[in-house]
């Protein structure tokens, strides 16, 4: 295959319900989904899910749109590649941009499946027909408002939910969520809120993820800040709860470091973060002979990167929920169709060929900013 054309649309789409985490609030998403077509005119879409702002991680959407236009893209021109596999080693000169990566890594994948015929789940070893999926909620102003949103996610049927803290925002919204849902799968997720040994607050953040551990969550998701493994370790080795690292792993060496200091027992592998489903898959296999069990993080993907999430997720050590709920947890209107629906928390797998819906490319052109052209 040869990539001959390249289509970047810079999109920004209105959130149903306002998502606060420990370091910002947002009521919109803009993503880049990039278009690539090859020498037979046969296209495959791919979703860039950075966030806007450098708060989950420094790569902003502005960022990635210059490395997708300035380096990516242009690694494209002329190579002939038969997997994309091999698209994925074209950037590896590439230092980090892991979201630009994955993005335009998403594009040859789907372009592939859809020319070779193989469903993208089948073709990364994926074995499920559906996912199960859990939500991921926000602060909330007040508890009562927290207690709204997982009842009401609850009552949807999805069996796990995920509730994110930061400090004064902890212990107490776990409680009143455990006391009204005894038997339900939580976990917290702290974004690297808490602060690490030597800085001030680390006794009270111990103590505080001490009390947390009383509650029976599946996991307290990244307390400390990205690089921070060896405060991570530590505190596994006081608490039950599984850790989780999310921030902490952009690349295999950081899973690899992760599993050899006990950093955690749990990895969230988010497509995006790691910079591709090549990757990611990779990933998969390596905490799979670590024994730690996996998920799929959320980026509050439009459907593209949420489809490219589901085939991820239906590899065998996928074993917990993932954050890939329905299309209508996050927007009025998809920009695939059919969105992606659960049904009782689960989610089905696409069986076919390419992305598994429809790109609406309509709905694309009008909530974009700006689209760039490449002729490769
Ligand atoms: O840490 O998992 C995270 C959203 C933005 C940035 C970081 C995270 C999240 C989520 C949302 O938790 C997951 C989803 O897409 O539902
Ligand atoms: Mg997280």
């Amino acid at each position: 295959m040869r990539i001959t054309e390249a289509v970047l649309y810079d999109v920004e789409l209105p959130l149903v319900h306002s998502f606060e985490t420990s370091s910002h609030r947002k009521s919109s998403l803009r993503h880049l989904l990039i278009r690539l077509t090859d020498t037979d005119g046969a296209e495959g879409w791919g979703e860039i899910a950075s966030p806007a702002g450098p708060y989950y991680a420094s790569e902003t959407t502005t960022i990635a749109k210059h490395t997708a236009g300035e380096y990516l893209i242009p690694a494209l021109a002329g190579a002939q590649w038969d997997h994309p596999d091999e698209v994925s080693d074209l950037f590896s000169t590439i230092r980090g941009h892991y979201f630009a990566k994955a993005g335009v890594e998403m594009a040859a994948w789907t372009l592939w499946s859809t020319k070779t015929g193989i469903p993208l789940s089948t073709a990364l070893g994926g074995t499920r027909s559906t996912v199960i999926a859990g939500v991921s909620l926000g602060i909330e102003p007040r508890i009562e408002d927290l207690l709204v949103q997982v009842g009401r996610y609850v009552e949807a049927g999805y069996p796990r939910v995920k509730l994110k803290i930061a400090p004064g925002w902890d212990v107490e919204p776990v409680r009143a969520v455990r006391a009204e849902h005894p038997d339900l799968d939580i976990h917290v997720d702290a974004n690297g809120a808490y602060p690490g040994r030597g800085e001030q607050g680390y006794d009270e953040a111990i103590a505080i993820f001490r009390a947390l551990d009383a509650y029976g969550l599946t996991m307290i998701e990244q307390p400390f800040a990205p690089r921070n493994l060896l405060d991570s370790a530590r505190l596994q080795a006081k608490l039950r709860t599984p850790i989780c690292l999310d921030e902490s792993v952009e690349t295999l060496d950081d899973l690899r470091t992760a599993v050899q200091l006990g950093a955690g027992g749990v990895l969230n592998i988010k497509v995006s973060r790691m910079g591709g489903l090549t990757t990611a898959r990779r990933a998969h296999d390596l905490a799979q002979e670590a024994g730690w069990p996996v998920w799929c993080g959320g980026m509050h993907e439009f459907g593209i990167g949420r489809l490219a999430n589901v085939a991820i997720s239906s590899l065998p050590g996928f074993t917990l929920p993932s954050d890939v709920s329905a299309s209508e947890k996050y927007y009025a209107e998809d920009i695939i169709d059919p969105p992606v629906t659960a049904e009782a928390g689960e989610v089905r797998v696409p069986s076919v060929p390419g992305l598994g819906a429809r790109v609406k490319t309509e709905l694309i052109t009008q909530h974009a900013a700006d689209s760039q052209q490449f002729r490769l």
